[in-house]
């Protein structure tokens, strides 16, 4: 390919900043513009929290707590305990010192005025993360799970279903409250009409990829760009890498394997398709839906595994282009 390529990523949290660590690695010379989810965004104190923003961010500017996946390095908690002190929750979300300081920032430029794509940025000048970090849009989108909790029907906060419930009740439905209303951000739909590759990471498939589908143009220019679209499976075997994949699979009537996954995007958005290694047997499944499949390791055990599977999504993209 002649010039600089323009890689666009549709980005959720942990599994989205740890792929797009190794794409940075795999090709240090791309221009690489990342759409963040920010249905996972939550007010909380007062504050605005965006959970996903914050974790490629951090990521990639080398402040994440490499074990947790999210929130700061040598984090501390002693605003969440004064504020405990006072009977102020909920303790359930757990926001450190370092991480606090984030919210304050963005939520006093969003007081000023400023549009969440430029706060983002501005949050960037200090990371430096190495990619263009757009949010999905600059409107609010909430996602919401409906849920039954003691015998009653009740739609409760994404973080609320993850983090205080751990996923252990299943999801009636996933709504992207807003997202109909919502408009891409600046630059989203630029990005993706000047693209060479749009890739989508091993993100979950509803509540990331899935959120940041819902809003409307996006599946449309990504469906319209005419450039190789490539995607990894965020699960392995029958079970999600990592998170509750199944659970807002299942929501939405998707059975929770690699190649249920790739049919659920299907060929009209996807024309490449990466699984595990371990289910080499669906490569023939996802062709047959019309979409090129190859089998590869598909665990980011380190930087150097998730630029391997970045590569191979690179050369998946060539090979449908020809
Ligand atoms: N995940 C947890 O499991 N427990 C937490 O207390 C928690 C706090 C938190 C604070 C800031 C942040 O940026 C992320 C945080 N996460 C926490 C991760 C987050 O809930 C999800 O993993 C993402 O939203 C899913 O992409």
């Amino acid at each position: 390919m002649l010039g600089t390529m323009r890689i666009v990523v549709l980005a959720g949290g942990i599994g989205g900043a740890r792929f797009l660590r190794g794409l940075k690695k795999a090709a240090p010379d791309a221009d690489i513009t990342v759409i963040g989810n920010t249905g996972d965004d939550i007010h909380l104190f007062g504050l605005k929290v965006c959970p996903d923003l914050d974790t490629v961010m951090y990521t990639l500017g080398g402040g994440i707590n490499e074990e947790q996946g999210w929130g700061r390095t040598d984090e501390t908690f002693r605003v969440k305990e004064e504020l405990a002190a006072y009977g102020v929750g909920p303790e359930w979300f757990g926001l450190g010192d370092r991480d606090f300081a984030t919210h304050i920032v963005r939520t006093q430029m969003l007081g000023a005025g400023y549009p969440l794509s430029a706060v983002t940025q501005a949050l960037c000048e200090r990371w430096q993360p190495g990619v263009r970090l757009i949010p999905m849009s600059d409107d609010r989108v909430e996602t919401h799970v409906a849920v039954t909790l003691d015998g009653e029907q009740k739609a409760v906060h994404f973080q609320e279903y993850w983090v205080r419930l751990r996923a252990s009740v299943d999801a009636h439905a996933i709504v992207p409250v807003g997202a109909e209303q919502a408009k891409p951000a600046p630059g989203v739909l630029e990005a993706i009409a000047e693209a060479d590759v749009v890739l989508f990471p091993p993100s979950n498939p509803v509540v990331s990829v899935g959120t940041i589908l819902a809003v409307p143009g996006i599946r449309e220019a990504i469906a319209d760009a005419g450039v190789p679209v490539v995607g990894l499976s965020p699960i392995v075997g029958d079970a999600p890498v990592r998170g509750m994949a199944d659970k807002v699979l299942a929501a939405v009537g998707v059975e929770t394997s690699a190649a249920a996954v790739a049919e659920h995007y299907g060929s009209g958005l996807l024309d490449g398709w990466l699984v595990d290694s371990v289910d080499e047997g669906v490569v023939e499944r996802v062709e047959s839906a019309g979409i090129r499949c190859r089998a590869i390791p598909l665990m980011m055990t380190d930087i150097d595994a998730a630029a391997e599977m970045a590569r191979a999504a690179l050369a998946l993209a060539s090979e449908v282009r020809a």
